[in-house]
């Protein structure tokens, strides 16, 4: 399965054989990887190549390392299709998994300028500002700020924070959640967000900002998420 002779370095070739057992399942998640001295034996290669291959496995969230036991493979990553519009507590229920929050902050402030300019309101009107660790199954997946404007929308409580925004926006004001836009970008924890999610300094997280639009038009909440790279990956079709 290792070619020498191919243009394609073999530490790339070893990683993407490790990358499709993990897909196929023949590798499952928490199974121990065969240790870097069976790897260079099995396919006659040397350990340092096995080693850049396991390297980019765990940068790219596949597997991880534990001191002292070895390398292991790590849980499959949330896929969430892109072009649907939905919320966290319907996400993780579609996968048979329980949401909770905890919640971090709960109040009511001025807007700062960012989220004045996206909630299209005045720096001086009040939002509230939820700050929410979202859990599947209490596990921490995500920490997430919600703005939403006080004017516009009455009645948000601590209570209903604990539960899905989306449904009480829908099921008890009976707003129409219409539309979003969605900036996904790349970065790592910084340090009073890695306790939060049980994170180590250095790891890789997907900065996720949100505005959320009714079928008016109006801009009903702008959400800036935290989610664990190694959870979490988007999948998008795409159309030529
Ligand atoms: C998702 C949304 C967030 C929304 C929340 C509502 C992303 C990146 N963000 O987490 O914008 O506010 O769902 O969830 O998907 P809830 O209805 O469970 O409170």
């Amino acid at each position: 399965m290792i070619n020498k002779s191919s243009p394609i370095p073999i530490y790339h070739q070893l990683e993407e054989r490790i990358k499709t057992e993990i897909e196929e399942g023949s590798l499952k998640s928490g199974d121990l990887l065969p240790s870097e001295r069976e790897y260079a034996e099995t396919f006659k290669i040397s350990r340092m190549t096995v080693r850049q291959a396991i390297s980019n496995l765990v940068s790219n969230g596949y597997v991880y390392r534990k001191k002292g036991t070895g390398t292991f493979v790590s849980q499959k990553k949330f896929e969430q299709i892109l072009p649907g519009l939905t919320s966290f507590t319907e996400d993780m229920k579609r996968r048979g998994m329980v949401p909770s929050n905890e919640l971090v902050e709960f109040s009511i402030l001025p807007a700062p300028e960012e989220v004045a300019h996206a909630l299209d309101i005045k720096n001086s009107e009040s939002v509230y500002k939820i700050e929410r660790i979202r859990l599947a199954d209490n596990f921490p997946m995500a920490l997430e700020t919600t703005f939403v404007s006080k004017h516009r929308i009455e009645g948000i409580t601590e209570e209903i924070a604990h539960t899905s925004l989306y449904e009480y926006f829908e099921s008890t004001l009976n707003l129409n959640i219409d539309h979003a836009t969605q900036l996904i970008e790349s970065s790592i924890i910084n340090s009073e967000e890695k306790k939060l999610l049980h994170m180590k300094t250095g790891d890789p997280v997907l900065l996720i900002q949100r505005t959320t639009y009714l079928d008016d038009g109006t801009p009903l909440e702008f959400v800036k998420s935290v989610y664990r790279a190694d959870r979490y990956r988007f999948m998008i079709d795409m159309k030529r």
